[in-house]
């Protein structure tokens, strides 16, 4: 969705959503409901909406499984990595045991870091993060991922990890 669409949108929601306010407010002269009547009919709407909401949520949850990020979802979804980049974090520069990766594949990468937490974040040639996973000492966090296109990717560190931490980053080269 471009800016200017997803801006129209939420012009279009603020709308309605200021439209309704100012239909209740319009419709509620007379004199003020008692503490117990509001807090009834309060009581009644959330008895209602309770079992809906938690239906959809319970639907959506098992429906977007699929995509959470965790390694054993993508395996399935994406199928077996083809290659595999170790990922050694340190204050302030990332070891990667290859920097090129083939494109539209799984491609598993299992970060770690040699001194404090930092964050690994691929970012594709237009800037946008495309993956990301916590690196930590003491354990290989393991991200499995299909890199959508060609290009030059950066990896730019996601925890603040001292005062360069914002110059921490490397490339690799997707084909
Ligand atoms: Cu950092």
């Amino acid at each position: 969705m471009s800016g200017w669409a997803a801006f129209g949108v939420f012009l279009l929601l603020g709308a309605a959503w200021t439209a309704a306010w100012a239909f209740v407010a319009a419709r509620s002269g007379g004199s003020p409901l008692g503490y117990e009547d509001v807090s009834r009919g309060a009581a009644r709407v959330r008895r209602l909406l309770a079992t809906p909401i938690l239906l959809v949520l319970a639907v959506v949850y098992l429906v977007s499984l699929r995509w959470f990020p965790y390694p054993s979802f993508a395996t399935q979804r994406l199928g077996p990595p083809s290659v595999r980049v170790e990922v050694r974090a340190r204050q302030w520069a990332w070891e990667l045991s290859r920097t090129e990766v083939p494109a539209n594949q799984p491609v598993e990468f299992a970060a770690t870091a040699v001194d404090v937490n930092h964050g690994f974040g691929i970012y594709s040639p237009s800037g946008r993060l495309v993956a990301q996973v916590q690196a930590m000492p003491a354990y290989v966090n393991r991200l499995v991922v299909s890199l959508p296109g060609p290009g030059t990717y950066t990896i730019r560190c996601l925890e603040y990890c001292g005062i360069p931490h914002h110059g921490m980053a490397a490339t690799l080269e997707v084909k």
